[in-house]
């Protein structure tokens, strides 16, 4: 495999970029024609921002996973696709070549299909980290079936949001998933989420624990029975279905600052271009390479730099079953040490974590097999970046800091390692066809540089999000409709005076925990949901080691009198209801909230109050009644 667009230098980057903004049709154009093509397109891109309405290489007609595997077979068939490493270490690893994981992905489509799948049905996935969850995943875009994967850390109630949302007829999961020490039974948690969802007609169920499950007659199959059925048809093949461009690929949920996730909408061509184009030249992957991205499939990251971007390039990308401190806090320098990992990518959360255990955990650890690092998901502060450098780069390794959302597929602001600089905790240059811009509240775009505004992104890049599921309107208001024509990310950034770019953070009311983006409105509505709560407010605080943390204010009339009973109940319910991820870091109780006349609660403050900056409060006179801010104050937690 050989990337023809993979950019060397500086002066190859600042072309490419030219080149992308002058004539982005043909640049795009050039780097498609690197792929696996049933029909080739007849126009490159047709767009506007205003319905929105985004078009890439239409009329192109093709199937990713023949680009990901069948592509891949005549000169990397034996080579590895997928290196699992188990939650245990001290189970067994898998490798799974090229051609096996094309036979495995063939016959399971085989089995999705034999299940009544078919083109445009949606599917909900909910697994561990095991490669069969890959395995799922590219099944599913074989035959044209649209997946939605549902990260390991989300209640019944919200896969049942979501499997409703999307009107999935189909459920992939697991026996249950091994997480560090513990062990989560997700047909459990999937059996709860059907009581609600009685249109599911077939549950498909892989053993991986063995944790006991009840197997409902005529709706629920084991994986592996299913197998052997397809087995004993002799070995079929399972041509891919052709998909036109814009057909979509998956959905996935994320949060926003309404109350209920959106279903962000990839299709199958420009998100297949961008993902790849964007992880060959972000992480300047080289044939042979191990590329370890920790973040779970569950979430983006997984999807386009576990799965789409690493094998569609032909890489060796490695799936790691467990967690970042188990069974100590060594573990990731033992995986990079035992697979001799070269790109390592992760999340600021992760690194801060393992900081706090010291460098007992990195010594004895080789870490020379590394090349280049990465960090995605939150902002990098300083400190966590020198560390990565300094103990585990070793000085060494270029760090990109790569910014982008679910609703972007791939990298949009990032260096490219070794290739263009890097600047501590900047993402620093937009990628060949990102053309960013800085807006003020008015959407008056802010020209020059050393200035901050709100981060939008002036033209559409091929794997920009499509609508969200079922509700178009929805991903014009969100997306499309705060600065006209343009796309807004809902980030607040700063431009450096040579235009580097530094994300801020949300500008929204949405979270980012542990990289994980949560809704303040989500939070707010489990909460109260809860017996005995009147209302609440949800703000982000400062954490240590999540980034951000989850702070609410809470105005209860419960008869529970113990104030800590209470809120382990309320951390309850929101766990219940949303899952694990979203659990309140703190719960103050109070008696007011802090409103305008009009009475909209004022976050300003409140977030103020939480984030400690108690003199830094502004003008309170507009409140309907300014003493409850003093209450409020004083009983800060
Ligand atoms: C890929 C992913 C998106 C939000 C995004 C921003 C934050 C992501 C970042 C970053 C600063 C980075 N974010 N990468 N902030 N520097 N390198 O994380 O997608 O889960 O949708 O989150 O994460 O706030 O808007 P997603």
């Amino acid at each position: 495999m050989s990337y023809p667009y993979q950019i060397k230098s500086l002066e190859q980057y600042k072309a490419a970029y030219n080149k992308s903004v002058v004539d982005p049709e043909g640049f795009w154009g050039d780097i498609a024609g690197n792929f696996f093509w049933r029909k080739r397109w007849d126009k490159v891109l047709e767009w506007n921002f205003k319905d929105p309405s985004v078009k890439w290489f239409l009329g192109g007609k093709m199937n990713i996973t023949e680009n990901c595997l069948d592509r891949h077979l005549g000169s990397l068939g034996n080579k590895p696709a997928i290196i699992w490493e188990p939650n245990d270490p001290e189970e067994h690893h898998r490798i799974l070549t090229y051609r096996e994981l094309h036979t495995k992905v063939i016959q399971f489509a085989n089995v999705l299909k034999n299940n009544g799948v078919k083109k445009g049905d949606r599917v909900c996935i909910y697994m561990g980290m095991v490669p069969e969850l890959a395995i799922a995943v590219l099944a599913c875009a074989r035959i044209g079936a649209i997946h939605s994967v549902i990260f390991g850390g989300f209640s019944a109630q919200s896969i049942a949001d979501r499997i409703m949302d999307a009107s999935a007829d189909f459920v992939i999961t697991c026996d249950g998933a091994y997480r560090g020490n513990k062990e989560i039974p997700l047909k459990n948690v999937i059996d709860d989420a059907l009581i609600q969802c009685r249109f599911v007609k077939k549950v498909i169920v892989l053993t991986r624990t063995r944790t006991p499950v009840s197997m409902i007659k005529g709706r629920d199959v084991w994986w592996e029975d299913e197998i052997k059925k397809v087995e004993t048809m002799g070995n079929p093949d399972c041509p891919a279905e052709e998909m036109d461009s814009e057909d979509p690929l998956f959905i996935l949920y994320t949060s926003g600052s309404t109350g209920k996730p959106k279903g962000v909408v990839h299709s199958c061509a420009g998100y297949m271009v961008y993902t790849n184009y964007t992880f060959v030249n972000t992480f300047q992957y080289t044939p042979g390479d191990i590329h370890f991205c920790t973040a779970d499939i569950g979430w983006i990251t997984g999807h386009s730099y576990i799965v789409y971007g690493p094998l569609s390039a032909g890489a060796t990308t490695l799936l790691f079953e467990g967690v970042p401190t188990w069974p100590d806090a060594g573990r990731f320098w033992e995986i990079v040490d035992k697979y001799r990992v070269n790109v390592l990518y992760t999340a600021p959360t992760a690194i801060r974590s393992l900081m706090g255990f010291g460098l007992g955990p990195v010594h004895g650890k080789q870490l020379d097999s590394l090349k280049v690092l990465g960090t995605v998901g939150e902002p990098i502060n300083e400190e966590a970046w020198h560390w990565y450098d300094e103990n585990i780069g070793k000085g060494r390794c270029p760090i990109v800091d790569t910014w982008w959302q679910t609703e972007t597929g791939g990298v949009l602001i990032s260096n490219m390692a070794g290739v263009t600089p890097s600047k501590p905790s900047f993402a620093t240059l937009p990628m060949p066809g990102i053309q960013p811009v800085l807006v003020d509240e008015k959407g008056e775009e802010i020209l020059g540089n050393d200035v901050s505004g709100n981060l939008c992104i002036r033209f559409p890049w091929p794997s920009i999000i499509r609508t969200t599921y079922g509700d178009h309107e929805r991903c014009r208001t969100n997306y499309f409709a705060t600065y006209e024509n343009m796309y807004f990310t809902g980030d607040g950034c700063y431009r450096d005076a040579e235009g580097n770019y530094r994300i801020t953070g949300r500008v929204d009311d949405v979270l980012n925990v542990s990289g994980h983006r949560i809704g303040t409105a989500e939070v707010e509505n489990a909460i109260n949901m809860h017996a005995g709560v009147v209302e609440s407010a949800v703000v982000g605080y400062p954490h240590e080691i999540k980034g951000q943390g989850i702070y609410c204010f809470v105005i209860y009339q419960g008869t529970h009198g113990d104030e800590n009973l209470s809120r382990q109940d309320i951390t309850q319910t929101v766990s219940r209801l949303i899952g694990p991820i979203a659990k309140p870091d703190k719960i103050q109780f109070v008696s007011g909230l802090p409103k305008t006349r009009s009475g909209k609660i004022m976050r300003r403050i409140l977030r103020k109050i939480a984030e400690g900056e108690l003199d830094q409060l502004g003008d309170t006179s507009t409140l309907l009644d300014p003493g409850v801010v003093d209450e409020i104050r004083a009983g800060r937690l």
